[in-house]
């Protein structure tokens, strides 16, 4: 990895625009099934095992929640603003509570002009759900560039590991290179993950 973490902070909870960050940065959102790893992966892109709650019980994060990465790279310093969203196709939710949060979400990815890069997170092994696909059709059609997270990959055989990234990134039609393989458990492609954020923002 050619950054290295030097801080990291909250910054603020919003669900509307007015609530948003206003400082200027540029900002990489993480969108996802509900208990699909974000709050996981935000904390390991950070290098902090507490910056956001990880949670047991899927469809705890329900606002838009940043945070400032600082990064030394490439003889400089870095700001990099993290969005954590609250997660899609949980069960459990109201119809009022879906419709709530896809006008927040949609307001958020269709508006924000600092948004620069969109991480999508799938899990490695179960693939892309039916929900995952329907994102990724209507995240393909904006603006950021897209970037997709094949997370839990801990939890497939090390040999198999490179060869379900390649076939995740088939399967999605995407380009080579927009799937990498993620474990926030046992710290594989944070590094990568970094690379290709900070050539894109
Ligand atoms: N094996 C494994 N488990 C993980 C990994 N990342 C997250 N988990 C587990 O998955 C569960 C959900 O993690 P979170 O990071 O809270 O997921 P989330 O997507 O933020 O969930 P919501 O905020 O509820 O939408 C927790 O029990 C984590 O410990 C990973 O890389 N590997
Ligand atoms: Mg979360």
């Amino acid at each position: 990895m050619s950054a290295r973490v030097l801080s990291a902070e909250f910054v603020t909870t919003a669900t509307e625009p007015k609530g948003y960050p206003t400082s200027p940065a540029p900002e990489v959102a993480f969108v996802g099934r509900s208990n699909v790893g974000k709050s996981s992966m935000i904390n390991k892109l950070a290098m902090r095992k507490k910056l956001v709650r990880v949670s047991h019980t899927p469809g705890r994060t329900r606002t838009l929640n940043f945070f400032d990465v600082t990064l030394a790279h490439k003889g400089g310093t870095r700001i990099v603003r993290l969005c954590d969203l609250p997660g899609y196709g949980f069960a459990k939710a109201s119809k009022t509570d879906r419709a709530d949060w896809q006008q927040m979400i949609a307001k958020y990815l269709e508006t924000r002009r600092d948004l620069k890069v969109i991480v999508t997170i799938i899990d490695a092994e179960v693939g892309p759900t039916s929900d995952d696909l329907k994102m990724l059709d209507y995240l393909v059609a904006q603006k950021p560039k897209l970037l997709v997270a094949a997370t839990k990959i801990d939890r497939i055989n090390k040999a198999r590991r490179k060869p379900r990234v390649i076939e995740l990134q088939k399967t999605l039609e995407l380009p080579p290179g927009t799937v990498v393989g993620f474990s926030s458990h046992e710290g594989i492609g944070h590094g990568e993950m970094w690379d290709i954020l900070l050539a894109s923002i």
